[in-house]
């Protein structure tokens, strides 16, 4: 049935004249070689996260014979954009792409794969509704965000002493996919569960003096909060700076949940500061290497190449922080 519908759109596109288009719409091949020029786009580098995810690509450049163009967009989607435009412009052979925000890099992902360019995205995602992997990109790699989500809230649910759970959240990038996923991850997994209420939710922007002031405000507009869920370890570390200035105890009388592994949250676990973080690893360069190597050689890439995340808390942060970042 399939098939036979196949044949009749290539034969219509024949008649047309448009088989050129057909073959335009599939995904540019990336020819074997020993050396590649390789653009990595990156969004921003203040955090240590993006630090170390920028460091895996350049560490593993020598070993996969990459030519390596990094560019950092100093957290604005329109200078991703254009750092991509530039890079195009260069000819580079591969894209590997952290997309700041759903929507506004998929201009970027389009012009690439018209360009001939096969794309990957690393660690974030754009909107499934416009692009999508296997046709204009050829895979997503990363995590499970809305998992993440779910595990940070069970854990909680498991853990949680008190007798009313009173969170405030602290959401990532607005637009971002680990925002946008993280939250919907916690958000049902505690709906239904009377113990626990959302007070308040607002972004942080992912970043640890955002996080900080944004905890300050809402401190004062709601002293009874004795949880916040951050979306990354940055606006968690911001969130403890606050709630200390405030006279609160951070691991005492208002527990803390987050997402990364970075050396200070694994720190503040061991502090009895901060109660957990699952697992969002920054180390793509060899998951990258390999997946364009597969790519190369003819394989057909699974649209998502999922990292399998671990969960970090009191009973093994002290035994995780030397390969923390
Ligand atoms: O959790 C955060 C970073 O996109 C998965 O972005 C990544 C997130 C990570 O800025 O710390």
């Amino acid at each position: 049935m399939k098939r036979r519908f196949l044949l009749g759109a290539s034969a219509l596109a024949a008649t047309l004249g448009l088989t050129g288009l057909a073959q335009a719409q599939d995904l540019p091949p990336l020819e074997q070689k020993d050396s590649y020029t390789v653009g990595f786009a990156q969004s921003e580098s203040n955090n240590p996260w993006r630090i170390a995810e920028t460091k895996s690509f350049q560490d593993t450049a020598a070993t996969c014979g990459w030519n390596l163009i990094v560019t950092d967009a100093g957290g604005s989607a329109a200078k991703q954009v254009a750092d991509v435009d530039s890079m195009i412009a260069q000819g580079i052979d591969v894209l590997f792409l952290p997309p700041r925000e759903e929507s506004p890099l998929i201009p970027a992902v389009m012009r690439a794969k018209a360009a001939g360019i096969p794309t990957f995205l690393v660690d974030r995602s754009v909107d499934p509704n416009v692009a999508q992997a296997g046709r204009d990109y050829v895979a997503f790699l990363g995590s499970d965000f809305v998992d993440q989500g779910r595990r940070a809230a069970e854990y909680m649910m498991e853990n949680f002493e008190g007798e009313q759970g009173l969170i405030i959240q602290l959401e990532g990038t607005t637009g971002s996919s680990p925002a946008n996923d993280r939250k919907s991850g916690f958000d049902e997994a505690i709906a239904g569960n009377d113990k626990f209420q959302l007070l308040e939710s607002r972004s942080g922007d992912f970043a640890r003096d955002e996080g900080r002031q944004v905890m300050e405000t809402l401190l004062q507009a709601h002293p009874d909060v004795n949880i916040v869920y951050a979306h990354n370890d940055e606006m968690a570390i911001g969130a403890i700076q606050a709630l200390e200035a405030a006279g609160r105890k951070p691991g005492e009388d208002v527990f803390v949940y987050s997402i990364d592994g970075t050396r200070d949250a694994l720190q503040a676990i061991i502090d009895g500061k901060m109660e957990v973080t699952v697992e969002s690893s920054p180390f793509f360069g060899p998951l990258a290497c390999e997946t364009m190597k597969r790519y190369a050689a003819g394989e057909t890439i699974e649209p998502w190449v999922k990292v399998e995340d671990r969960i970090f808390t009191a009973e093994n942060a002290a035994e995780h922080i030397d390969e923390a970042y």
